[in-house]
Formats: structure tokens, sequence, C-alpha cells
């Protein structure tokens, strides 16, 4: 932990320095493009403001707090008007996180939470994420962001061993919600551990105002005993035996078995309402969302700003995610669940308080 300490202070000094120099830079030599930076600056943390970013980038959210916590990294803005985010996340095996009110799970986390912490950029941004695995892990770790980069930021062929870090560095597109996730093998343990957030890259032009809140589909198979296997193909006349199965025994949204059962989510009459949702549930092929007394319209992968349907379930494979958004039309509490029987036993659920 020291270590990692260290590495976070070396980093935020440098930061820190860079942006010094470059603003004594930009107004000493070019009062013009500083005059503009300064305007690009302002309007970020503006419409950061309207997109609730909270002000505290270490905050570690509780499951309650996880739903409304947007993490949109510390801005700097260089002299060609380009907005760099910056986000550092910490890689750690050996924690200990409450799934449920009688289970703590043995987990590995990005920053100390399942899921991780959800990152928000506007497209656009140059993002730079600086991954640091702990000295601690006995892992390599990976970071595979979903959305448009070059291979070398695709997380897939550097794993960063314990004690290592790598900054991602690319450009925000298109806008839309997507998943990231650890992608060392065997991938199927690296994420059942809760190696795994929400990346979501904001538009432009932004989205009409709503009442926004994240929600992260995961599950757990408690059983750690057989950690999966690596991809690997039979040998010539190799007959592979089946991998045991694995399987979930809880599942949730953003990481605590019925937390919205027993802490309902307030919501008021005709206030739209936005939900960012992602399936990240290993194991189990489908997950889905359910909506109780109303409709929502539907935003596949949240790409495109005109909905694609208007349902009351929407089913999700794997990494599949998208936008709901809907009005709340009469008061009351209403359910909301994979419209899967057993997920909904085993912990998805909860519910909307609407008031007037
Ligand atoms: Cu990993």
């Amino acid at each position: 932990m020291q270590v990692i300490g260290a590495v976070l202070v070396v980093l935020s000094v440098s930061v820190a320095t860079i942006s010094t120099a470059f603003a004594a830079g930009i107004t000493g030599q070019f009062g013009g493009v500083a005059h503009a930076a300064d305007d690009v600056m302002v309007k970020a943390r503006q419409y950061d403001n309207e997109k609730n970013c909270s002000t505290d980038t270490s905050k570690i959210p509780n499951p309650v707090e996880y739903l409304t916590y947007f993490n949109c990294g510390n801005i700097s803005v260089d002299d060609n008007g380009t907005v760099t985010r910056h986000f550092t996340l910490i890689a750690e095996e050996g924690k200990k996180i409450a799934v449920s009110d009688q289970n703590n799970f043995e987990a590995w986390t990005f920053n100390g939470t399942i899921p991780g912490p959800t990152m928000r950029v506007t497209e656009g941004d140059r993002v730079q994420i600086t991954l640091i695995n702990s000295n601690e892990s006995e892992h390599p770790h990976s970071l595979h962001m979903h959305s448009i980069h070059p291979a070398g930021m695709d997380g897939v062929d550097h794993p960063i061993m314990p004690g290592q870090n790598f900054t991602y560095d690319f450009i925000a597109r298109p806008f839309g919600v997507f998943p990231y996730h650890c992608h060392v093998e065997p991938i199927e343990t690296h994420i059942n551990r809760g190696l795994y957030g929400m990346l979501i890259i904001d538009p432009k032009e932004p989205r009409p105002h709503a009442n926004e809140m994240v929600m992260l589909m995961n599950g757990y198979d408690l059983n750690q005993t057989d950690e999966g296997k690596m991809f690997m193909l039979p040998k010539a006349g190799e007959v592979k035996a089946d991998n045991p199965e694995r399987s979930n025994d809880i599942y949730t949204v953003n990481g605590k078995a019925f937390v919205y059962a027993d802490n309902p989510i307030n919501i008021k009459v005709n206030q739209p309402v936005r939900i960012y949702l992602v399936n990240m549930l290993e194991f189990d092929l489908v997950n889905s969302f359910h909506l109780h007394g109303n409709v929502f319209q539907y935003y596949p992968s949240g790409t495109n700003m005109t909905a694609e349907q208007t349902n009351d379930i929407v089913t999700l494979s794997q990494g599949d995610r998208g936008i709901i958004e809907f009005k709340p039309q009469y008061t009351g509490k209403y359910m909301f669940h994979a419209h899967q029987t057993e997920f909904t036993e085993l912990g998805w659920m909860g519910y909307f308080n609407v008031t007037k």
C-alpha cells in the first residue's frame, strides 16, 4: 500500500508540475491561446457539473452511492483546446467485499469497489487512464475498454505485472455507454473476481436533462477453488474434458444483493429518469432488466440519440449495454428486477419509490 501511495503522489506531483509549467507557458507567450484554453476549461467544467460529476475522484462509494457516483477524472486543456482527462485505477487483490448482508467475497478490485468506478468523459476528449497493479498482487491485470482505440491501447497484449503500471491513452469516441474489464486469462476468473466497470462517453451536445443513474448487472460464483482455464484447444487426438461448470450464487446491480430493495431509489412523478445499464454477468448467457408499472425508451449502447424501442424488458448478452429512459407516471413503489426468477431471488431486485 505504501508503494501505491508513493506512486500516486509521484503521479499527482508530475501532473501538477506539468499543468503549472504549461499554464505559465501559455499565459506568458500566447495570451490569446490561454484565453481560449480557459474558455474550453470553463465549458468542460460546466458540462461536468450538469453530468453530476463527483468533486472527489478518490471516493470509494458504497453500493447506494455508486448509483450516482460519476468519476470524470482530472482535467487539463492544451493549446489546441483539447481536453485531457486523467484517471488512476489501482488493481488490488485480497479485498473483502460485502456482496450481500450475509456474504463477504474474496475480491479483486479497481479502486476498492465492485464494480469499479464509473468513468465519464465527453466525445473527443483525450483520455488517459493509468492502471497501477498493486505490489501485493499475485496476478497480472489489464484494462480492456470497449469503444474505438488503437491496438496498443486495447489491454489484451500487455498484461501489467504486480508493482507495474501503464497509461492507456486514446481519444474518446463514439458517444455511448461501454463496459471496461480486465482482459487477462483466465478471463472468467478476472471478471468473476470483480475487475470491471462502466465508461460513459457523453455526446458533445448534452442529452436532455434527467435524473441519471448507473446500473451495472453482475454476479458472483462464491466457489473459487477452480479458477478456470486458459484458452487452450485440445491436442491432436485428445478429447478435452469439460471444464467443471461454474455458476453464480449471487446476482446484483451495482455489487450488492438487494441493495435497492433495502434502499429504494427515490424518483419523482414526471421527472425524467435515465439509467446507464451494463451487463457484466459471467457464466450465465443473458441477463435482463424489467421495470414495473411503466414502459421505457431503449437506446442500444447509447450510440444513437433516437430510441430503438419502447419496452418494459430489455434482455442483454454478456458485455451488452444501453440506455433506459422513462418518466414516472404515478406515485408508489415499483419493482425493477431481472426477468429470470432465479436471478431475482438471488439478489437482482430493487424498488423505485415514486413521489410527487
Ligand atoms: Cu485481471
